[in-house]
Order: structure tokens, then sequence, then C-alpha cells
């Protein structure tokens, strides 16, 4: 193994890589039908904020046009944006999410 090498140089093994998971914004964008208060509670019913913090992300949005909702492993990002998606069509209004890779 990695430090159990008795055989010289062209005997080293590789330390097998723990693969650290990629993780995935899930992205609210804003539009201008879908009412304030229907954000705010998409943010407390499916990404867990608190009415101040769901509030606060909501602002954001609403002014620069997207934010950031959660930060997910890929296939519970992808869960939440079905999620949210449906529930605004539901509603019948146009909230959209969306996934991005993280840096
Ligand atoms: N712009 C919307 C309004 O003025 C509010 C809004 C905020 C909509 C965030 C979508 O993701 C959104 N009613």
């Amino acid at each position: 193994y990695p430090f159990s090498n008795t055989e010289g140089d062209s005997a080293v093994q590789s330390v097998p890589k723990l693969d650290t998971p990629k993780m995935y914004k899930v992205i609210l964008l804003n539009d201008d039908y879908t009412p304030m208060d229907f954000v705010v509670l998409v943010l407390r019913r499916f990404f867990a904020k608190t009415e101040e913090q769901a509030t606060q992300i909501m602002l954001d949005v609403h002014k620069k046009g997207a934010g950031v909702a959660g930060v997910f492993s890929l296939e519970i990002a992808e869960m939440k944006v079905m999620q949210v998606n449906q529930f605004a069509q539901l509603n019948q209004n146009p909230l959209k999410s969306t996934l991005e890779e993280e840096p």
C-alpha cells in the first residue's frame, strides 16, 4: 500500500483516489410574475430555509436575476429542481430552477 514500498521506486503504487463527489448548485431564476411570497414558501418548503433566510435569498434573486437556493449532490439537486418546477407549475407560477455544477 502507499507506504509499504519494499521493492524500489518502480513498484510504488499510486494512492487510491477517494473521489470527492461533485456538488451542484440549485439556482432560482427571477421572473416578473411569481409572487414574492410564493418564492419564500418554496425556499422554506424545499430548502429548509427560515423566513428570514428565504426572504433574503428571494430578494437577491429578484434584484440580480438568479441566486443559489442550496448546494447538493447531483441526485439530490436533480430532485430539488424537479420538485420546485413541478410545484410552481401546479400553482401556475412561471418560477423555474436549474442546476449548476460547483467550481
Ligand atoms: N420578481 C418577482 C416579483 O416581483 C419575485 C420573484 C423573486 C420571482 C424570485 C422569482 O425566483 C424568483 N413578484
